[in-house]
């Protein structure tokens, strides 16, 4: 048996960024411009292209008995009146779970349940320090509420794989946006 070597990753508070970078895969509104609903600013933000988040994968083999751990920056801003978002997915083996822990920023994190019942959600708030539990058999989606990127670490069975499709298609059916200032949660009209 080969044996994998311990091994160390930083968080750079300053540079905003991973240590060393390991995989690194980068969301431009480009990659997900569907996903949000108000088309219009779309449209007029797409001139620029902005990075809406990135994450650093940290490579381990995607095999049962690692734990898979990379971390997600949220860049702060909005599309139109919602906050930027991740496509957000669940696992392939969807019975595994994962961990956020947040450390820096400030934001929600978006859950729906894919059992074969009627889908259920739930929503946490991300802070610094926050440490979320995600269960087995939901979906996971995280959002950027503040001034600053939002950053945290997220650990998950190595062998859980990730599934984009069917949230891509519809979405969650919540939606988070600025209304009066503050972070609203709201029906999805198209979900
Ligand atoms: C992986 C974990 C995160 C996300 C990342 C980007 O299980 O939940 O590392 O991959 O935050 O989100 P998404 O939805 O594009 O994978
Ligand atoms: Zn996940």
């Amino acid at each position: 048996m080969e044996l994998f070597r311990p091994i160390n990753s930083y968080y750079d508070f300053e540079n905003i960024k991973m240590v060393p970078e390991g995989d690194l895969i980068t969301r431009n509104l480009s990659d997900m411009d569907w996903m949000y609903q108000d088309q219009e600013a779309v449209q007029e933000l797409l001139k620029e292209d902005p990075q809406i988040y990135r994450y650093y994968n940290v490579d381990i083999p995607e095999e049962e008995g690692h734990l898979q751990h990379c971390i997600s920056i949220i860049n702060p801003g909005k599309v139109g009146n919602e906050y930027n978002m991740t496509k957000g997915h669940f696992h392939e083996i969807k019975g595994t779970a994962e961990i956020y822990y947040t450390i820096q920023g400030e934001g929600m994190l978006f859950m729906q349940s894919v059992t074969d019942g009627e889908p259920e959600f739930e929503a946490l708030e991300m802070k610094k320090g926050t440490l979320s539990y995600v269960p087995p058999y939901w979906a996971h989606r995280t959002i950027n509420t503040g001034e600053e990127p939002l950053a945290f670490i997220g650990i998950y069975p190595g062998e859980a794989g990730h599934v984009y499709g069917e949230i891509e298609a519809k979405g969650f059916m919540k939606l988070l946006i600025e209304k009066d200032g503050e972070p609203t949660i709201i029906d999805n009209p198209n979900y």
